[in-house]
C-alpha cells in the first residue's frame, strides 16, 4: 500500500473513533458539544495519529489500541489549537479555512470546549484498553499528562509568549519549541509504540527521532508562515513577521532555515535506521513533514 493510500485510511479511522468519543451535538449543553465537535472534526492533517499508528505498527499493536491513544492526543492538540486562537493568546479568526471557535461560537465557549476537550483526552485514555496491561495504560497516562502540561507544550505556549518582542537565541527557540510542539508529538510517537510490545531501548530511539521531528515541524511551519500564502494555509500566513515572534526564519534567514530542515530530517531517518523495513511509515511521515504545503 502507497504512503498517500495508508494515510488516507488511518486519517478516516482518526476521524470515525474522535466522532465517537466526542458527545453527540444534541446533547445538552448543545452549544458546548456543538463548539468541541467543530473544533475537532473534519480538518487538520492529523499527523498526530498518523504517529501513533505508525510507531505502534513496528511493534504489533492493534489499531483498536491505538485508536484510542491517538484520540487522546489529537484532542489534546484541538484543545491546544483552540486556545492557542483566543484573544488573549494569538488572537486568530481562521483555522483550517475557516474561523476560529471564539469567532463561530463566542469567547467563553472556545475557552470551556478547550478544557472539555482537555478532559475527554484523558477520559478516552483511561478506559479500558483491550490487550494493554493496566501499568503500561498508567504509564501511558503519565506520559501525556506530562506532555501537556508545564513540562511540555502549555511550559513551551507560557515561554512563547513571554518571548514576543525578544531576541532569542537558537538554542533558546529550540527549547521553546521542544517544548510547545515537539512534546506532544513525541507523546503520540511514544504512546503508539507503548500500545506494542516497545522495550526501553526502542522508546529512547524513538523519543529521539520523535525529538528530530518535532523541531523539523516547526521549522517547516516558520518557512510556510513566511513563504505560503492564507489561502493554501487555512490560518493567517506572515502572523510570526506581523507579531514580532522570534522564528527560525527571522533568527537564520530562509535558506538556513532550510538547511537545517535537511540536517533534521536526515538525523530523523538516520536514528530509525536499526528498525529497518517496519519503520517504513515513521520514514515516509518525516518526508510528508517536509513536503507538507499546510
Ligand atoms: C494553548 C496550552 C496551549 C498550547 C498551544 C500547539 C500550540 C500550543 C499552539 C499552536 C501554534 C502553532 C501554530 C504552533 C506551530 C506548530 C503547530 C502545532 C501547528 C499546528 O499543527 P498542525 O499543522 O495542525 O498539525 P492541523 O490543523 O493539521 O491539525
Amino acid at each position: 500500500m502507497n504512503f498517500s493510500t495508508w494515510m488516507s485510511g488511518v486519517q478516516q479511522r482518526t476521524e470515525s473513533a474522535l466522532e465517537a468519543a466526542l458527545p453527540a451535538a444534541a446533547l445538552s449543553p448543545v452549544r458546548l458539544h456543538e463548539a468541541m465537535r467543530y473544533s475537532v472534526l473534519g480538518g487538520g492533517k492529523r499527523v498526530r495519529p498518523l504517529l501513533c499508528h505508525a510507531a505502534g505498527a513496528i511493534f504489533g499493536a492493534s489499531a483498536g489500541a491505538i485508536d484510542a491513544a491517538a484520540v487522546a492526543v489529537e484532542l489534546i492538540h484541538a484543545y491546544s489549537l483552540v486556545h492557542d486562537d483566543l484573544p488573549c493568546m494569538d488572537d486568530d479568526v481562521l483555522r483550517r479555512g475557516k474561523p476560529t471557535c471564539h469567532v463561530e461560537f463566542d469567547e467563553a465557549t472556545a475557552l470551556l470546549a478547550g478544557d472539555a476537550l482537555q478532559t475527554l483526552a484523558f477520559h478516552t485514555l483511561s478506559q479500558r484498553m483491550a490487550g494493554i496491561a493496566p501499568a503500561r495504560q498508567l504509564e501511558m497516562l503519565h506520559l501525556l499528562s506530562v506532555a501537556s502540561g508545564s513540562r511540555g507544550m502549555a511550559g513551551g505556549q507560557a515561554i512563547d509568549l513571554a518571548a514576543v518582542g525578544q531576541q532569542l537565541s537558537i538554542g533558546e527557540l529550540e527549547f521553546m519549541h521542544i517544548h510547545k510542539t515537539g512534546a506532544l508529538i513525541r507523546a503520540a510517537v511514544l504512546l503508539g509504540a507503548h500500545c506494542g510490545e516497545a522495550v526501553p531501548d526502542d522508546l529512547e530511539r524513538l523519543g529521539h527521532f520523535a525529538n528530530r521531528i518535532g523541531l523539523l515541524f516547526q521549522v517547516v511551519d516558520d518557512i510556510l508562515d513566511a513563504e505560503a500564502s492564507t489561502a493554501t494555509l487555512g490560518k493567517t500566513a506572515g502572523k510570526d513577521a506581523a507579531q514580532n515572534k522570534p522564528t527560525y526564519v527571522n533568527i537564520l534567514g530562509a535558506g538556513e532555515a532550510k538547511t537545517m530542515a535537511g540536517k533534521l530530517r536526515q538525523d530523523a531517518h538516520d536514528t530509525l535506521a536499526p528498525f529497518g523495513e517496519v519503520a517504513m511509515r515513521l520514514h515516509e511521515i518525516t518526508d510528508f513533514i517536509v513536503e507538507r504545503t499546510f
